[in-house]
């Protein structure tokens, strides 16, 4: 089966010139998706159902630097990886595709993240991404962004849009060979956005989202309807974004994670990634908003709650939620 992630590679890399450095070195953001992706069409291809749309976190994600080595060495913000540990495992298979086109038994990577891991967001997306655009600059491939995505995608599938900022579309595409499945950056500025994280746990989620996603595709009732309604929500929050209007874009986005939740709740086993503080932060949310302050929220498959808010509330979001830190997509002007 994997056969068909090398010849994926193969075909991709075709063509691509090569100038060897003796390292690449690369910064990927971190990203959130306002219209979810949960559910593959192709496992492993990793092609999703439907089309996705992020935000991505600015100066926020992941800094990689990979060079040639004899073995894999892996370190993580200073650390060894744990050599048999799950990303490790996740990382040498992926890298596997690479060996011979670069003509390495190993890689050295390096890497650093500024993003809370706790907050779930540090590892794949801005990981994979990174790791990626550092392979390009190692091997001199030039790859475009098109391409970069599709690579960053075999990875993990949020990768795919974590190669660009500012806001992202991730195009599912309809070719089994995966070939129109890519993601690109939207051409709105929207300089005012913000988002805030509000972390609630640090522990592990019960079930991965590779395996939720599979088991909610398999046994949710609700998982097509789900679908249907995130291709209706995408083309809102592209209007959205076209016309800067926040509440449109802010209350398609809630809604498409709570039916993402909805869909998962009704898997069985159920998806409950909700904890008794998730369900407060909601109220606190929906209290505020009925208050006045426009101010909407998004979860991923974990169970902390993401705010999503303008420049102009920043110091109201702040005042309610002591903790968060908001973060300028865009830069700070
Ligand atoms: C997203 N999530 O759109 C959705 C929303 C979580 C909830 O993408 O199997 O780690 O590596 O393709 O990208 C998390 O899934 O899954 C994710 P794989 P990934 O951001």
């Amino acid at each position: 089966m994997p056969n068909i992630q090398f010849q994926f590679v193969r075909n991709l890399l075709k063509g691509a010139s090569s100038d060897y450095q003796l390292s690449g070195c690369a910064f990927a953001p971190s990203n959130i998706a306002l219209c979810k992706y949960w559910g593959k069409r192709d496992t492993v291809l990793n092609l999703p159902v439907n089309s996705s749309l992020s935000i991505s976190l600015g100066d926020r994600g992941t800094e990689t630097e990979v060079r040639c080595a004899r073995q894999d060495r892996f370190r993580l913000n200073g650390r060894p990886l744990e050599k048999h540990g799950q990303f490790a495992v996740r990382l040498r298979r992926f890298l596997d595709l690479f060996r011979e086109n670069i003509g390495t038994p190993g890689f050295e990577i390096r890497t650093l993240s500024n993003i809370p891991t706790a907050a779930g967001m540090a590892s794949s997306a801005s990981g994979f991404a990174a790791l990626v655009l550092a392979l390009d600059r190692l091997a001199g491939w030039n790859l475009t962004g098109q391409k970069l995505s599709m690579l960053a995608r075999l990875g993990s599938g949020s990768a795919a849009r974590s190669i660009h900022s500012g806001l992202v579309q991730w195009h599912a595409g309809t070719q089994d060979d995966g070939t129109d499945s890519f993601a690109e950056r939207l051409p709105t500025t929207w300089n005012d956005l913000r988002v805030g994280i509000l972390e609630l746990s640090a522990s592990p989620k019960p079930v991965g989202s590779r395996e939720g996603m599979n088991r909610t595709v398999q046994t949710s009732p609700l998982y097509v309807g789900w679908s249907r309604q995130a291709a209706i929500d995408l083309e809102q929050m592209r209007t959205a974004i076209a016309e800067k209007d926040f509440e449109r874009l802010g209350s398609t986005a809630e809604q498409n994670a709570l039916a993402m939740h909805g869909a998962m709740l009704a898997a069985w086993p159920p998806l409950l990634y909700f904890q008794p503080g998730t369900v407060a932060q909601i109220h606190r949310v929906q209290t505020l908003r009925a208050d006045g302050l426009p101010l909407y929220l998004t979860i991923d498959a974990g169970p902390n709650v993401t705010l999503l808010f303008t420049a102009q509330h920043e110091a109201a979001v702040q005042e309610a939620f002591p903790d968060v830190q908001p973060i300028h997509p865009f830069g700070r002007s």
